[in-house]
């Protein structure tokens, strides 16, 4: 089995280049999208995951995030407020107990007793960009459909408002993994917790059908459960692409969708074929395998 693994968004290269090794290496998927996901969770110029993350509008930061190997090994984090590694915590829930989900305080709690190391969130930039927004300097609405740079080929964007990283791997064993690691939406509502850390909402994994993460505003993705529709249409036959276009088809057709709405999305089947899609341009896929390292556009723009 040739490996390979796909990220959203142009800090997906970031992503990869952490996962990548772990996979050329002949390690397993999980490590490997664990990986990448930290490498993001850790860079300060990605201010929509980790440390860096813009705050909710009480002025703290939360993060959200979840693993998945298949639906009996699953885990996610949600409304974590001291520590930097979400995604490790939501490993360590899918290994470690009998749960799929832990939230706010709790979830710290059991990232505290695990060991992990509290850390503070909060950056001076995260924090000038809150009461930019809060006083009114800069939209407080997501704008995930802003272009991401294309003209100067690969050099990583870092300067949206959020967006998740969402990170898909096929190892050499044949299996597949994904994560996805984000602090939401930029002075979201205190508590508001969005598709990322939700199993078959921001991530969706079947190791015999394929897996499927998506990114963008969470609520479309919420209200129609678009990873686990993705994979569900995979089962039912449709090819990695068709699956992405009719799950964004279902978010075009159930919402009054708003000019800046955007919602990107992968999939990834156990044979290594795989796809790309969005509602709108601007969105794009960071590819890593023995051949190529690329950011690659959209394979179909539902809204043009
Ligand atoms: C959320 N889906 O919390 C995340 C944010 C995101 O691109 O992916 N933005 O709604």
């Amino acid at each position: 089995m040739q490996p390979i693994i796909l990220s959203t968004w142009s800090f997906g290269r970031v992503a990869n280049a952490a996962g990548w090794p772990v996979l050329e290496s002949n390690g397993t998927g999980i490590d490997a999208v664990e990986a990448a996901c930290c490498a993001v969770e850790l860079d300060l110029k990605v201010n929509s995951v980790g440390v860096g993350g813009v705050p909710d509008r009480s002025g703290r930061v939360s993060l959200d995030s979840c693993v998945m190997l298949s639906p009996s090994r699953c885990g996610g984090v949600a409304f974590v407020r001291r520590f930097a590694h979400p995604v490790s915590i939501a490993r360590r829930v899918m290994e470690d107990t009998q749960h799929v989900l832990l939230v706010g305080d709790g979830a710290d709690d059991f990232a505290e007793s695990q060991g992990f190391t509290p850390t503070d969130l909060l950056t001076e930039s995260a924090e000038q960009r809150w009461r930019d927004m809060m006083s009114g300097q800069r939209s407080i609405e997501m704008t995930a459909n802003r272009e991401e740079r294309t003209s100067e080929g690969d050099e990583p964007r870092h300067d949206s408002p959020h967006d998740t990283v969402g990170v898909l791997a096929l190892d050499a064993a044949g299996t597949l993994a994904g994560a996805c690691s984000t602090s939401g939406w930029p002075c979201k509502l205190p508590g508001r917790v969005g598709d990322s850390p939700i199993i078959g909402h921001g991530l969706y994994v079947d190791p015999n059908v394929g897996a499927a993460v998506a990114t963008g505003h969470g609520e479309l993705v919420m209200g129609t459960c678009s990873t686990f529709l993705a994979v569900e249409l995979m089962r039912r036959g449709a090819s990695p692409l068709d699956a992405l276009t009719d799950a964004l088809q279902r978010i075009a057709d159930s919402y009054d969708l708003s000019d800046d709405a955007q919602v990107g999305m992968i999939t990834l089947r156990p044979t290594g074929q795989w796809a790309c899609a969005a509602l709108r341009a601007g969105y794009r896929t960071a590819v890593r395998d023995a051949e190529q390292d690329d950011l690659v556009e959209p394979q179909r723009v539902i809204l043009t």
